[in-house]
């Protein structure tokens, strides 16, 4: 089978029709963003297999979500990096529609998340969304700015955010700097550290600056300054990058090697 024969396979599974009025509706009226938010609606299985459960998503959801065999690698990857414990709490810092936040407490009944979100219809969604996944009993919810919560949070293992990049137009930039982020991608990274853990994992874009980022890691001045990057794939394709910091690098791997999610 083709890639794309085969992504497309993954995409409609038997027996489900489409509806029309399933697609999502942008909020703004720009032919361009129906467009993309077509193309993310076509994807829906590949966000969420059990999208035709109920899963619910707002429009920025629709193009931020990290496809689920991505969450789901990260997840994987996060708790076999934290060693053996009888119980792991990972906060999920902005957990949006809970994209994330649901592979992390799927990936074993050891895991508690606190997912933290700004809106709280989003939160009203994640909630929805882990129920659907049978994982709600494992997951806290906190409305709030994350820089602030993170502040009273406590002692946890590890640290993930996937940050909104600016919308769908990030990809314009040839290289995508942190700085692009809100809030700044730098500065989230410093506050995790001062007052979570050193243990941090970000989604990025596949055009991020790199170097910005390893002169970045480099500036921090301690000993943990050692970090890895993945590249993350739906079938051949390049969707994201995620940072590992802390104790969630791998140990084989280099820093700024680009091994593939699976
Ligand atoms: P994409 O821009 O649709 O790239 O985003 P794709 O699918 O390669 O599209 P194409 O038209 O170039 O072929 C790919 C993935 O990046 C999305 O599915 C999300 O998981 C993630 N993503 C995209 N955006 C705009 C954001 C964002 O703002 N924040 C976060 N955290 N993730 C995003």
């Amino acid at each position: 089978m083709s890639p794309l024969v085969e992504e497309e396979a993954m995409m409609t599974p038997p027996m489900v029709k489409r509806r029309r009025s399933d697609i999502p509706r942008s909020a703004s009226s720009s032919k361009d963003s129906k467009y993309q938010l077509r193309k993310f609606y076509y994807q829906r299985y590949i966000l969420f297999s059990k999208y035709d459960e109920g899963i619910q998503l707002d429009e920025e959801s629709w193009f931020s979500v990290t496809p689920e065999n991505i969450a789901k690698h990260i997840a994987y990857r996060i708790l076999k990096s934290l060693g053996d414990k009888e119980q792991y709490t990972i906060v999920d810092g902005m957990c949006g529609c809970g994209g994330n936040l649901i592979q992390f407490a799927r990936i074993s009944p050891k895991v508690r998340v606190i997912g933290v979100e700004i809106l709280s219809e989003r939160i009203d969604m994640a909630r929805n969304n882990a129920k659907i996944y049978g994982v709600e009993e494992q997951c806290d919810f906190i409305v709030g700015d994350f820089c602030e919560v993170m502040k009273n949070l406590g002692p946890i293992d590890a640290v993930f955010m996937s940050p909104p990049w600016g919308g769908m137009n990030y990809i314009e930039h040839k290289k995508y700097s942190l700085n692009m982020m809100t809030p700044n991608g730098f500065d989230l990274i410093r506050l995790c550290r001062k007052y979570l853990t050193p243990n941090i994992s970000m989604l990025l874009p596949r055009n991020v600056d790199k170097q910005e980022l390893k002169e970045f890691i480099a500036s921090l001045h301690d000993a943990d300054t050692s970090y890895d990057l993945e590249e993350n794939r739906v079938g051949h394709k390049v969707k994201t990058i995620t940072a590992y910091f802390g104790n969630l690098q791998d140990p084989d791997s280099l820093t700024d090697s680009d091994n593939e999610s699976r």
